[in-house]
């Protein structure tokens, strides 16, 4: 059985590019003059770059601006998007995906360690998790402002563990994108994948399980969270 268990925040806990991220960005795009606006078919292919930072930066450059003024507009982008981010969060924008909550009073009751490993920057995702789920529900919180390689890298789920002090094998993921997937699965954690609809079309081989929601995750009573919910 395992111990603990390291979820992912963007597209898992909440789904945070359909009701955050994407609408951030383009409010950034129009508080700065640009001609630029993602739709969700865009942006859902621009997914693929994880980090917000990145992602911008890759965009910008596809759109002619040189490596450099693409890397200093995408920095300055990406503060004002995230102070967006932030006050969305802090005002209650953005919900705890459905039968979420229950899963992780099973997983406490039953006595499992809870962790998060991320790429979204601390400053919105703390204030994020305070909001939904109290300051003490994760024990361990490592986001992308503290790992430089980012997912599909194993980096960030790498050092949950070290700090958890377990051993991969003692440990489940909770993904939601074939890029999590892979990040999880290179630092030996099985993992589990609950899809949204930007991600239920990706590629999920490898994953110990697929499920399209946590009600379905947690109806699953042979599957791979259940050992631990006993
Ligand atoms: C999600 C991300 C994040 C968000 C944006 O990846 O790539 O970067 O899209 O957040 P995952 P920031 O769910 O695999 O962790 O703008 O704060 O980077
Ligand atoms: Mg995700």
């Amino acid at each position: 059985p395992f111990a603990a268990v390291v979820f992912d925040v963007d597209g898992t806990l909440v789904d945070s590019e359909r009701d955050g991220h994407r609408p951030s960005f383009n409010a950034a795009f129009a508080a700065n003059q640009l001609p630029y606006s993602w739709d969700v078919g865009e942006y859902g292919r621009l997914l693929d770059i994880t980090g917000g930072r990145r992602r911008l930066a890759a965009y910008l450059e596809s759109r002619g601006h040189d490596a450099s003024e693409a890397a200093d507009l995408a920095a300055r982008l990406h503060r004002d998007k995230t102070e967006r981010m932030r006050d969305l969060v802090t005002n209650g924008g953005i919900a705890a995906r459905p039968g979420l909550r229950e899963l992780l009073r099973e997983l406490t009751s039953a006595g499992v360690r809870l962790a998060v490993a991320t790429t979204g920057t601390r400053e919105w995702v703390e204030p994020l998790l305070d909001r939904l789920f109290g300051p003490d529900l994760f024990e361990e919180v490592v986001t992308g402002t503290e790992i430089r390689a980012l997912k599909p890298d194993p980096a960030v789920y790498l050092e949950v563990l070290r700090r958890l002090g377990l051993p991969a094998s003692r440990a489940v993921a909770v993904e939601d994108s074939a890029n999590g997937l892979r990040a999880a699965v290179a630092a030996g954690l099985s993992c589990v994948v609950v899809t949204n609809d930007y991600t239920r079309r990706q590629n999920f081989t490898g994953a110990a399980a697929v499920y399209p929601g946590f009600a379905a995750c947690r109806a699953d009573h042979g599957g791979p969270l259940s050992a631990g919910i006993g």
